[in-house]
């Protein structure tokens, strides 16, 4: 826990982190860490389009009846999971492009982002970079509606401009 986060409820989960395999963790937890040093609850859970499809369409018709608010998704390759989830909830989602070995993550990129009109999916970048501002993301959607967060949103901001140097070091 951080300075920001000291005294938060720890039993308040609203952001749901679901990815396609094991194998996306390394790519995934840089969203799970965003959210702890903001101190958003969440809950990760492995839900493959492909391989879980059961576990998948119980979780998304679930995940707002279970006081989920905002869906974070990540998924490599044939990318199917945050659309299938869009599709079966309306609940924000959130599409994070895992780099694949094969085409460099442009196939999840182009997985993800390329839903027909209709069913919306918010595609971040590929990688790192997309699966921490996915958490941003749902971070400010959250913060509409809580204004303490709002303010270690803006903290978290502010450390980040801080944190640069006027000259290369
Ligand atoms: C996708 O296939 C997963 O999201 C993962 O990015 C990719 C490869 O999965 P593994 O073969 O590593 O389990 O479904």
């Amino acid at each position: 826990m951080s300075d920001l986060t000291a005294g938060m409820a720890a039993d308040n989960r609203p952001v749901a982190i679901i990815m396609g395999s094991q194998s996306d963790w390394e790519t995934m937890r840089h969203a799970a860490e965003t959210l702890d040093a903001l101190g958003i609850g969440h809950e990760c859970r492995i839900v493959s389009a492909h391989r879980t499809p059961d576990r998948m369409y119980a979780f998304a018709k679930g995940a707002r009846a279970a006081g989920t608010r905002v869906i974070i998704a990540g998924a490599g390759g044939a990318a199917h999971l945050p659309g299938m989830v869009a599709s079966l909830t309306s609940l924000p989602v959130f599409g994070v492009p895992v780099e694949s070995k094969a085409l460099s993550g442009l196939d999840s990129l182009y997985s993800i982002v390329q839903m027909p009109a209709g069913i919306p999916v918010g595609t971040l970048a590929i990688g790192k970079a997309g699966a921490t501002n996915a958490a941003l993301l749902a971070a400010a959607v959250l913060a509409l509606n809580d204004e303490a967060l709002a303010n270690r949103l803006d903290a978290w901001r502010a450390a980040r401009t801080a944190a640069v140097t006027e000259r290369p070091e």
